[in-house]
């Protein structure tokens, strides 16, 4: 065991690393004496327990993508990358595996496993007062943190590399649908967007645009000439996102399948043969990730869809998952075919049951693949957390091929601490449930504390079938996450907004429009948290220490001036809302509306929020802006010229606009345009300072609130030289 401290103060145990996980990017630490080690461990039979006091008053943030609320005390978690599309409480792990987590309290200490293995955590579920973390395996790292918890959070987020930006494009509403499954559906979808008068910039492309569910190629039969149907939808200002699955089809003929088995690029069995599983093209072999070559040569097969105008993609399955593999089904029937005449007793009864019913996704099978690293020989079951992330990598690293300067669009299923730098996530396979939008509000804080800024869940749920108010409801709470896509499941009710309902259309198209006016305060808040890798959703305790604050579960701080209270309950028509100092709501049920002044201050303290179906609204903090624009049908189509602020100013604040051209990496070599708005409110009367690189802007708009509540509205035309210094 070796020690570590950096010099950001970060204290690293390390066991000796069995395999290079590429998770942490600032290797700048320097070996320590052993010191003040929290917690008691124990090693027995090649695993590592360790366990830490609870203090009554401690709260555990992070986990990333799991189950349960914001504070995940009082259950036990497990971080093993999971294809479950039924996410319910007795639930322990999903998607992704996520080895973050911040105990924030008396003490406040964070703690980051580095090891793609299997790990499990008891945070107050057997003993209330004690977290207990088991790692399978005695070969990782493990760094501790001390400090505040946004300190914490920004070194570790730090530590693991800049997360991913997406084009500019994918801030905009993004429809999907399992399956628009020929030309014709999608360009109906198109067309009734631009009928209906509802944004939108992106359609999805399910499994069944491929021919035989075969990657990277498309039914002809479905998409006659795929590169003109491609055009033509851009160039009417929607982008078409094809998933690409992680089963390579086995198909003699088929180019990738063939060159994998050529060039010894998949995933073994015991005996060193390509193993065989089977998912939707039927039998498959896995391509094997985790070898720099074979994820290099399956990068590359992307380019072939760039070439025809795709700009992004969706990789899924990617735990793997696994329907079933030929052994074991084989096991499963032979099984099966000895009971024939018996009389089963009751056991043998279930066991028949379950040889069937556990044929998915099954443990025995991870521990019967094989990846070949330099040489060497690893068992996928060890390494198993990181097999979605270097399938997004393979991805992420074959666009930087082919444009390093072109953001490409990118989203994944699974996912493990360091793939934040190469893409998005959506959640996965949720249920169109009220408990599911719950913990899609609940789950964006440990996302982002994992370094995953560009996320969102299947918005309407995926699985059942969605009723009108749930679409709306989760609609106005997707309007503020960076990844806003309505997705379902073949065979459930069709929740496109137009589908649910005359008045819930309207609520729908109302929510989207909006969601378009908030973009400059949306994009300028997310690349700051990407820039400054800080949070852009937060508990509201990360900001207020009072002790009401510490407890609340279904508030989030979003960006640096609003606080939203999204509703998530069946027939609700308002809600209660716990403000931590005296607030701004804001009405959006309509961008329209902003001229009728929709802004009421609210005390500290609960309050009831009146918000019947088509209204949702957002707090401001005190002495913050936010800058909005007028929607439009397209991101690119947004205004940038005119736009509008809006503040509740009781002395004085100021707000950081940031812009970039949307689809380059010139940010980062400070081809930004940034805008400085500074408000004084000096006894009623306000002064207006703008410092900005801008060039288009022509206008603000400013819509301020005093403490009394009084509105003013003032606009200044930025023309006038003077006002603009550069
Ligand atoms: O076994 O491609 O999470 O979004 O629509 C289901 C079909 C496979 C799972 C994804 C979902 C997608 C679906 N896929």
């Amino acid at each position: 065991m070796q020690f570590f401290r950096s010099n950001t103060g970060v204290e690293k145990v390390s066991f000796g690393q069995m395999i290079e996980t590429e998770t942490v990017m600032d290797k700048t630490f320097a070996e320590v004496e052993p010191f003040d080690l929290k917690g008691r461990f124990l090693e027995i039979d090649n695993q590592l327990t360790w366990t830490f006091d609870l203090h009554d008053l401690d709260v555990v943030y992070g986990l990333g993508q799991n189950i349960r609320g914001m504070n995940k005390r009082g259950y036990v978690y497990e971080s093993f990358c999971t294809d479950d599309p039924n996410h319910t409480p007795d639930k322990k792990a999903l998607y992704g595996a996520h080895n973050f987590l911040v105990v924030k309290g008396v003490d406040t200490w964070g703690m980051y496993i580095d090891f793609p293995g299997h790990v499990s955590y008891d945070v107050g579920f057997n003993h209330s007062d004690e977290l207990t973390v088991n790692v399978k395996e005695t070969h990782f790292d493990i760094y501790f943190f001390r400090g505040a918890i946004t300190d914490i959070i920004t070194t570790f987020r730090k530590m693991i590399g800049k997360s991913y930006v997406p084009p500019k494009w994918a801030f905009g509403y993004q429809q999907s649908r399992w399956s628009y499954e020929d030309h014709d559906s999608v360009m109906a979808i198109a067309d009734r967007f631009d009928e209906e008068d509802i944004p939108c910039d992106a359609i999805y492309l399910d499994i069944d645009y491929m021919e035989d569910y075969k990657d990277f190629t498309i039914s002809d039969i479905r998409f006659p000439n795929f590169n003109n149907f491609v055009q033509t939808l851009k160039e009417r200002g929607f982008k078409l996102i094809p998933i690409i699955d992680a089963g390579v089809k086995i198909e003699p003929g088929y180019d990738v399948y063939e060159q994998g088995i050529e060039k010894d690029y998949f995933v073994n069995d015991h005996e060193g043969h390509p193993f065989v599983a089977a998912v939707w093209p039927g039998k498959v072999h896995f391509p094997d990730f985790l070898n720099a070559k074979a994820r290099m040569w399956f990068g590359d097969f992307y380019h072939k869809m760039l070439d025809m105008g795709i700009e992004g993609f969706w990789n899924d399955m990617n735990e793997p998952a696994i329907f079933y593999s030929e052994k074991r089904l084989k096991e499963a029937i032979e099984f099966v075919k000895q009971q024939e005449g018996k009389n089963l007793d009751i056991n043998t009864f279930f066991k028949l049951k379950d040889k069937i019913l556990n044929l998915s996704n099954s443990v025995k099978d991870y521990k019967s693949m094989y990846h070949k690293l330099d040489g060497q020989i690893v068992n996928h079951y060890d390494v198993h957390n990181l097999f979605g992330y270097n399938m997004t990598r393979s991805a992420a690293e074959g666009f930087k091929r082919y444009n390093p300067n072109k953001r490409f669009f990118m989203l994944t299923r699974s996912s493990h601490i360091g793939m934040a730098k190469h893409s998005g996530i959506w959640t996965g396979d949720n249920h169109s449930w009220w408990e599911h939008l719950k913990l899609n509000i609940q789950m964006m804080p440990g996302l982002n504390m994992a370094g995953f800024l560009y996320s969102g869940a299947d918005t309407g749920g995926f699985g059942g079938n969605v009723s009108p108010d749930l679409l709306v409801r989760w609609t106005q709470f997707s309007v503020f996450t960076p990844l806003l896509r309505n997705h379902s499941a073949m065979g459930t009710r069709r929740q496109e907004p137009w589908e649910v309902g005359a008045q819930a259309k309207i609520a729908l198209r109302n929510a989207i429009r909006m969601r378009y006016a908030l973009i400059p305060y949306l994009y300028s808040e997310f690349m700051k948290a990407n820039l400054n890798a800080t949070m852009l959703f937060s508990p509201i305790a990360f900001a207020y220490e009072d002790k009401h604050s510490q407890k609340v579960e279904d508030q989030l701080l979003f960006g640096d001036s609003l606080m939203l209270t999204p509703i998530y309950e069946q027939n609700a028509t308002g809600r209660v809302v716990y403000l931590p100092e005296k607030m701004l709501y804001w009405d959006m049920s309509s961008f329209e509306k902003i001229t009728d002044k929709p802004f009421k201050l609210f005390e500290q303290g609960h309050h009831y929020i009146d918000m019947p179906m088509d209204a949702f609204g957002a707090f401001l903090r005190p002495n913050k802006l936010m800058v909005v624009t007028n929607p439009q049908n397209r991101v690119s189509k947004i205004d940038s010229c005119h736009l509008t602020v809006i503040g509740y100013v009781e002395n004085q604040a100021t707000y950081e606009l940031y812009d970039d051209d949307g689809i380059s990496f010139d940010f980062m070599n400070d081809h930004i345009s940034s805008t400085r708005i500074t408000v004084t409110n000096v006894q009623g009367q306000y002064q207006i300072s703008v410092d900005t690189n801008a060039l288009d802007l022509k206008s603000l708009t400013f819509y301020l609130i005093d403490d009394s509540g009084e509105c003013q509205v003032i606009t200044q035309n930025l023309e006038q030289v003077e006002l603009r210094r550069v």
